[in-house]
């Protein structure tokens, strides 16, 4: 596999999650679409209103099938609108689909759905998970059987607005983090404050709610000190875990500087050591991406806007191997 596959042309899709079940890969994915909504910073232009599941076998040329919609916002009786990012987590036979969505408040949250299968359908809570917040969840199940909630993403996935004070005087010298909590104020960060992390909660053994308060998720810059608000490869969104040879990889989005980064550690909470970018930028919004062993062989999973449309943000997905050098470290990935 020398390029990137496009996986499924026939429609727009993006925030690839990649999990193997029942010796099948599934792939769990926004349905980008254009409602009309003009385009801005928070993402006010993806409006997307259902899920669909993609399954396959062969992931360098055998046919996608997809198993159609699976979960619409009309049945999710809290949500109102964009549906984003999703992940699928099994426990016991069954199948919980935690995603992204906003309150008629415009406020997002999770929400659990769940299903017998991983094609679906998934019957939702009514409710969306007790504190939850901001968007992109990734659902991360270890050895041990325990199941890991990583979320959150800035602007205008809203994390800014949990646990953090916009600074009283903002100066040339801060970093702009997006609109504090009353959705005007512009919440600056001094350049040397730590960025905003990433956070993580462990699941109830029921997989419907948050078995702790959430926990930030620190990365660690080569001085072994948090990653600064001002380092271009501090967190932004997109969180996904995997676990190579024991150790567990943290990979993430750096938003608005567009790469794909990762950090390694010695447990799911971390702190993890930043290691490098995986990925340059791809045309769209971000690099949302997962990373999964199928077969023998590592893949990485992820979105971009060509060649298929003209409007630079409809996205479609995306594969291509992924390889480790002999030190544990990710390999660099070309999109071409
Ligand atoms: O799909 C909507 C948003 O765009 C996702 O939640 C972000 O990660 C970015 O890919």
């Amino acid at each position: 596999m020398k390029h990137p596959r496009y996986l499924f042309p026939s429609d727009y899709m993006a925030d690839p999650s990649a999990n193997v079940f029942n010796d099948r890969l599934y792939i769990f994915p926004s349905h980008d679409r254009d409602s009309g909504e003009a385009f801005d910073d928070d993402g006010g232009h993806f409006q997307m209103r259902d899920y669909h599941v993609l399954s396959l076998t062969d992931v360098e040329h055998g046919e996608v099938t997809d198993h159609g919609m699976v979960l619409s916002v009309e049945q999710v009786p809290w949500a109102e609108r964009q549906m984003w990012d999703n992940d699928v987590v099994e426990k016991n036979g069954k199948y919980y689909l935690v995603f992204s969505a906003k309150d008629p408040n415009g406020v997002f949250h999770l929400g659990v759905a769940v299903a017998d299968k991983p094609e679906g359908p998934f019957v939702p809570e009514p409710y969306p998970i007790r504190g939850s917040f901001s968007i992109d969840p990734c659902m991360f199940k270890d050895d041990d059987g325990e199941i890991y909630c990583y979320f959150g993403g800035l602007w205008g996935g809203q994390l800014q607005w949990y646990g953090l004070t916009p600074s009283a005087s903002a100066t040339e010298e801060g970093c702009v983090m997006g609109p504090a909590a009353d959705k005007k104020t512009p919440l600056y960060l001094p350049l040397d404050a730590p960025a905003i992390p990433s956070m993580v909660a462990r699941m109830s053994d029921d997989v419907l709610q948050f078995a702790e308060a959430p926990h930030g998720v620190v990365v660690l810059d080569s001085t072994g000190q948090p990653m600064k608000a001002s380092d271009p490869h501090r967190f932004f969104e997109a969180s996904w875990m995997h676990k190579y040879k024991g150790k567990y990889y943290f990979s993430y989005s750096t938003g608005d500087t567009h790469m794909l980064c990762y950090g390694v550690g010695d447990n799911p909470y971390g702190p993890f050591t930043f290691q490098g970018v995986i990925l340059d930028p791809v045309v769209g919004w971000t690099t949302h991406h997962s990373i999964v062993e199928y077969k023998g062989e590592w893949y990485l999973f992820y979105h971009d806007c060509v060649p298929s449309n003209d409007t630079t943000w409809l996205r479609s997905l995306k594969v291509q191997k992924l390889y480790y050098n002999e030190d544990g470290t990710i390999q660099k990935v070309k999109n071409d």
